[in-house]
């Protein structure tokens, strides 16, 4: 393989299934506070390169996440590299891709767990977990926590009140926030901050996503726009990689606060966008509601009002990163970054 990037992770596990088409990554992080944990991603990619930056990315990620969310357990990702788009794969062959990625983390006995990610739900956990204890988030039917999309989404919610009030503004009332992605998690993102008296601006490449949100009032922003569409928050919760550094130079935003993992395309976009004066909360801080539902609910035996009790706290939180930021002069993913590698090396 060529031009992957340097990684500061523990180990990638590679492998190729002929009979499906498949390949899976399987990147562990960090092991440090605990096994590693992270979602199985399941996408057709253009090169194994790719899939298996993005796996190591997103394992990162996990690290952070689940130090910032104080949770006892490391980061890790897995990404099934598809034949043909999720859509277009038949059952019997997904079933199949299934159970070699059941293997795999049989293979890896506990050093990783997985859990749902782009691609992959809880019935796909439902059908791991028959051969493998190692897969977090079946559904409740299969004796499961189902969804962490309620925990993710009040998290983000939480996190988008922390930010607006560091730019000034005492509450979400008459923001216009625009919320990019209306999937299970960005269309509760988007109803929570309708409920709390935001002017919702929604887009989605699916359009028919917005039909229930422009009904209750808002309005839909073509895809191509959405980076060039003026609004106090910019909230995105589909894939990552959204703002690059020339996004970042004219974003026309006051905040960025969404659920999407690694939103920034580049290191060097929050620098710009922090040069601007727009507040940026840290991805794996914002999103942390889904690993403290999971984890809470499976691990660490907590109720649902306590992963609630626990997923309010994102925005008290993501206080303390922005004044943190603010001391030392250094952006809040700086400040945050440093605040989970301190938990990790502790
Ligand atoms: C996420 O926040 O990306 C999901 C959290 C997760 C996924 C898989 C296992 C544990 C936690």
């Amino acid at each position: 393989m060529t031009g992957t990037l340097p990684w500061d992770g523990e180990m990638t596990c590679v492998r190729h299934d002929e009979r499906t088409g498949a390949s899976f990554v399987i990147a562990l992080h960090s092991t440090t506070l605990g096994p590693a944990a992270g979602g199985t991603r399941a996408m057709a990619y253009p090169s194994l390169d790719e899939a298996v930056t993005d796996a190591r990315r997103l394992a990162r990620a996990m690290s952070l996440k689940m130090a910032a969310a104080d949770l006892p357990i490391g980061g890790g990702k897995s990404v099934i590299m598809l034949p043909t788009p999720r859509a277009q794969l038949d059952d019997r062959r997904w079933r199949e891709i299934l159970s070699v990625h059941a293997h795999n983390l049989e293979l890896l006995n506990g050093s990783y767990w997985t859990g749902p990610d782009v691609g992959t739900g809880s019935e796909d956990m439902d059908v791991l977990a028959r051969t493998t204890r190692f897969a977090f988030g079946r559904s409740v039917a299969a004796g499961g926590p189902g969804s962490s999309a309620e925990a993710t989404a009040q998290g983000v919610f939480s996190a988008i009140r922390a930010s607006v009030r560091e730019v000034g503004e005492p509450g979400l009332d008459g923001l216009r926030i625009l919320v990019q992605g209306l999937g299970a998690v960005g269309s509760r993102v988007a109803t929570l901050v309708a409920e709390a008296g935001a002017r919702l601006l929604v887009t989605d490449v699916d359009e028919a996503r917005c039909g229930p949100h422009v009904a209750a009032g808002a309005r839909i922003v073509p895809a191509e726009e959405v980076t060039r569409t003026e609004c106090d928050v910019f909230a995105p919760c589909a894939t990552g990689g959204v703002i690059d550094t020339d996004i970042a130079t004219m974003l026309p935003a006051r905040v960025v606060a969404g659920a999407a993992n690694n939103i920034l395309a580049t290191d060097g976009a929050e620098r710009v966008l922090h040069d601007r004066g727009i507040i940026v909360a840290p991805d794996f801080v914002a999103n942390g509601g889904g690993a403290l539902h999971l984890i809470g609910r499976e691990v660490l035996g907590w109720s649902e009002s306590d992963v609630l009790a626990r997923t309010v706290l994102i925005e008290k939180a993501l206080d303390e990163v922005f004044t943190s930021a603010r001391k030392q002069r250094i952006t809040p993913l700086q400040a945050a970054t440093a605040g989970a590698v301190e938990r990790i090396q502790a």
